[in-house]
């Protein structure tokens, strides 16, 4: 049994779903959005917080920005600590750099749906799609998605927006397309804490122990990353334990102490990257994590899904409202030189940012290698220019 069918099915309710949604009722082409968890649950997820200018404009363009422009900081520097000093990078400065808007992906996905309901989409929650009928990827007619314990749902199109172990995915690699995939070999205990934040913009510390970040979130609440074993669990880590570390790490004796506050949430994300070779085909298209994953390295997750979103929503509006499917054809296109850039600068960061592995004699190189691009960015205009374009782009 089916419901009636509609122009694009979306899976999933992250950024991906709600911006592609948002911006395709803007087109006036209808859609529904099935989300496995419930509304609370999608809206308190704290997860990114940096936007790149380009998402910033996307939004604003389309109605989408009115909370971040009101509530958003923006962000125009960074700054690395190690045993060497620490030293402030303006990439604002560059003019190839452009400011990031600090604002949490729950309160972003808070104001996406919102709109989408002022705009009279449809959305359900507690709705979890088992599959994509696997033809939806070949010839078919339409797109069918499979519901627990409810009637199919179809649509000329299925949008897969359903994160990197979401079933869109499975049913295009089911039929056939490839990913290429990076293992980073490491892993970060992401922790958010009650706490305002103890610096003025994004600190990155380098040290023997492993990699310590700070990352600004809203005026009381700040994340922390702390490299840490594979394998580690977040029951490991208790607050003395996190405190200790991030004190060591971001070596609070010399620079200055971390404001404390109770630890509201902690987990372990293992970075790992992956694309897609194509993010499409048929009647069924991904965009965000679910067509490719990139390691938090460089902030670039979101940034990618509201790309993706944008470029999806027009390629779709070009198959259903002008029957011109050159959009959908060229969709892998116009979005994978891009995600492979971020991929690119998201790697260098990585190398940045993470001791080395191996054996005694290879780590030395490897830190003295890390110590020299340390190095180059604080001292070469170049090297900073670099630095601010890929940072800030998108
Ligand atoms: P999401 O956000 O995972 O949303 C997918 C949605 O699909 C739903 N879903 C299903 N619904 C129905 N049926 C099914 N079978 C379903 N399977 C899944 C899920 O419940 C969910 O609601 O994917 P999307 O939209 O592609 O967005 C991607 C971003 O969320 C992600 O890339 C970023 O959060 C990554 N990221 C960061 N990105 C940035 O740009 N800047 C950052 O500062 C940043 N920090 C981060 C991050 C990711 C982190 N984690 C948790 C890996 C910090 C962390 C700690």
């Amino acid at each position: 049994m089916a419901t009636a069918q509609v122009g694009v099915v979306i899976v999933g309710a992250g950024p991906a779903g709600l911006v592609l949604g948002n911006l395709l009722l803007d087109r006036g082409i209808d859609c529904v959005i099935l989300e496995r968890r419930d509304r609370a649950a999608v809206e308190g997820r704290a997860r990114a917080g940096f936007l790149a200018a380009h998402s910033v404009r996307v939004l604003t363009e389309h109605g989408l920005s009115a909370g971040l422009l009101a509530r958003g900081k923006t962000h125009t520097t960074c700054l690395f600590r190690s045993d060497r000093g620490e030293f402030t990078l303006d990439y604002g400065k560059s003019g190839l750099g452009e400011p990031h808007t600090v604002y949490p992906q729950q309160e972003l996905v808070r104001d996406l749906i919102a709109e989408y309901l002022r705009r009279g989409g449809e959305i359900r929650f507690g709705a979890e799609a088992e599959e994509v009928a696997g033809e939806a990827a070949g010839e078919a007619a339409e797109g069918r998605v499979r519901v627990r314990g409810g009637a199919d749902v179809t649509g000329r199109y299925v949008a897969g927006c359903d994160g990197h172990r979401g079933i869109g995915r499975a049913a295009l690699t089911a039929h056939g397309t490839r990913t290429a995939r990076r293992d980073h070999g490491v892993s970060w205990l992401a922790v958010l804490v009650a706490a305002p934040p103890s610096l003025e913009a994004v600190g990155y510390a380098l040290h023997e122990r492993g990699f310590a970040g700070h990352m600004a979130r809203t005026a009381a609440v700040t994340r922390y990353y702390l490299q840490c074993p594979r394998g580690t669990a977040p029951a490991d880590w208790s607050e003395d334990r996190i405190w200790t570390e991030l004190a060591t790490r971001l070596r609070t004796a010399e620079f200055g102490p971390l404001r404390h506050g109770a630890v509201l949430e902690k987990a372990v994300v293992d970075l790992r990257s992956d694309v897609l070779e194509s993010p499409g085909a048929g009647r069924l298209w991904l965009a965000g994590d679910a067509a490719g994953l990139i390691s938090p390295s460089a902030a670039k997750g979101a940034n990618l899904a509201i790309l993706q979103a944008e470029l999806l929503a027009r390629a779709l509006e070009g198959a259903l409202a002008h029957g011109d499917g050159t959009g959908l054809a060229r969709y892998a296109a116009d979005c994978l030189p891009r995600v492979w850039r971020a991929h690119e600068f998201s790697h260098w960061m990585s190398g940045l940012l993470h001791g080395p592995a191996g054996e005694e004699d290879e780590a030395r190189y490897g830190r003295a290698l890390q110590y020299a691009r340390l190095e180059s960015l604080r001292t070469s205009r170049t090297h900073q220019d670099f630095f601010a374009e890929n940072y800030t782009g998108i």
